[in-house]
């Protein structure tokens, strides 16, 4: 039976982030975007619900490394937290992520991160959800404000919306301070 058979699931709306910022001989950055898009939809017990736009964003990492495309995609899931995760870390390694060879923060072909899993809150070896940077970040914000302004992140008890607004009245003062992960237009 898959846990979309099984009445005894829940389903649940989660919120995953998608980034690539390297291409490989799988292919471009968008390529692994729509890989991923593909695979997660396919899921067991998984349906894609909606999906943001895709943002170019400057680097946020060590200097020397190529422009992100960033988005963010809701799913509803009966997979739990831990379930979706390991899903999503094969997802990367199928792209040729490799975490060994990589410095933090450094480029990836693909890095898929668990935003937010209905209303857990959970703090484990391996997995914290909500995920703990998201309120920091405007490569995951601008995304998940496009597609679920409203929505309060657990834990937090403030709006996506808010949380974009307060990240950018953080640094609108102070431009050369700021973050250098806004979407840009290229
Ligand atoms: N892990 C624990 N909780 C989670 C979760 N909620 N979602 C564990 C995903 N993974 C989670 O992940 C390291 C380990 O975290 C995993 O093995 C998993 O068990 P990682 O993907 O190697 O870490 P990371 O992505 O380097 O860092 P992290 O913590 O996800 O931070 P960020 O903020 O996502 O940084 N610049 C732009 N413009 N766009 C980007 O997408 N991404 C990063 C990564 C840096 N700069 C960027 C971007
Ligand atoms: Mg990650």
């Amino acid at each position: 039976m898959t846990p979309s058979e099984d009445p005894g699931k829940l389903v649940v709306r989660a919120y995953i982030a998608l980034g690539s910022n390297l291409d490989s001989p799988a292919g471009d950055r968008q390529s692994h975007l729509d890989y991923a898009l593909e695979q997660l939809a396919a899921l067991p017990g998984t349906t894609l619900d909606e999906r943001s736009s895709v943002l170019h964003t400057d680097p946020v990492g060590p200097p020397g490394q190529g422009p992100y495309l960033n988005a963010v995609i809701a799913v509803r899931t009966a997979l739990g937290p831990r379930e979706l995760l390991d899903a999503m870390l094969a997802i990367e390694r199928a792209r040729g992520r490799d975490r060994t060879s990589e410095g933090r923060w450094g480029p990836r072909t693909l890095d898929l991160d668990l935003l937010i899993h209905g209303d857990r809150i959970i703090r484990e070896p391996g997995l914290i959800v909500p995920h703990p940077r998201l309120h920091e970040r405007a490569f995951v914000l601008e995304p998940l404000a496009q597609i679920a302004p409203d929505l309060i992140v657990p834990g937090l008890g403030v709006t996506v919306l808010a949380l974009k607004r307060r990240l950018h009245d953080a640094f609108k003062d102070s431009p050369n301070d700021g973050p250098n992960d806004r979407p840009n237009d290229k």
